[in-house]
């Protein structure tokens, strides 16, 4: 399987190795391996600071190849050579799949409308906010619709980025930023060490396996186990 995957994305069998031995992990103790929702979420969110909430299940879906609400093995490796090392092309593919929410193939006014007004920053307090994300709806299709019929196809997009690769992420953030991305794979080289620092993240406080005199970085919890 190491071998398939390394042959079928841009990562080498060692980094396919160690992607799979902490995917194992955080499947441990389930009876299927797959990762589930909010945990995939909790990924995404937590190593590569993507805070957007419609965004991040789009993300998900994206990596949900087959739509079964959860993540295997093998669209996790596959996700993320595509999230971290994609081409333009494959790039192009994962940002519409993420804009295009009802995947029917097209990016509607509706559709830009909901991410732009809930995935761009606020800016600042406006008559009529509505009105600013609707300049702005009208502003994407101009750049993103190129034959002109009020909606996004994948052909349009595809065209709108080759011509001007900055319209990529135009409906919002779906792609890590580099740093992040390099600290990931530099991390991900030693599983144990990333699947610790994930804990230490998540339940600074209820780990059972910390050992004596190590220091706890949850203030609170520590006063209450004092007690
Ligand atoms: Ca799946
Ligand atoms: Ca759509
Ligand atoms: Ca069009």
């Amino acid at each position: 399987m190491e071998e398939d995957l390394a042959k079928q994305t841009h990562f080498k069998k060692h980094e396919v190795k160690c992607l799979l031995q902490i995917f194992n992990r955080l499947c441990e103790n389930q009876e299927e391996k797959t990762l589930e929702r909010p945990k995939f979420r909790d990924i995404i969110h937590n190593d590569f600071h993507m805070t957007d909430d419609i965004l991040l299940d789009r993300i998900f879906r994206a990596f949900d190849k087959d739509t079964d609400n959860k993540v295997n093995a093998e669209e996790w490796v596959k996700g993320l050579s595509i999230f971290l090392r994609g081409c333009l092309k494959e790039k192009i593919k994962f940002c519409f799949d993420v804009y295009d929410m009802n995947s029917d193939g097209w990016i509607t006014k509706e559709e830009m409308f909901h991410m732009l007004k809930f995935c761009l920053p606020q800016r600042q307090q406006e008559e009529d906010p509505d009105e600013g994300v609707r300049d702005l709806v009208e502003c994407a299709l101009k750049k993103l619709d190129t034959d002109q019929d009020s909606r996004v196809s994948f052909e349009d997009y595809t065209k709108a980025v080759h011509k001007d690769e900055l319209l990529l992420e135009c409906l919002g953030p779906c792609l890590p930023d580099q740093k992040y991305v390099q600290i990931f794979m530099e991390s991900v080289e030693d599983p144990e060490m990333w699947l610790m620092n994930r804990q230490n993240r998540e339940h600074p406080a209820v780990r059972q396996d910390v050992p004596p005199g190590t220091p706890n970085i949850n203030q609170n919890e520590t006063q209450v186990a004092t007690k």
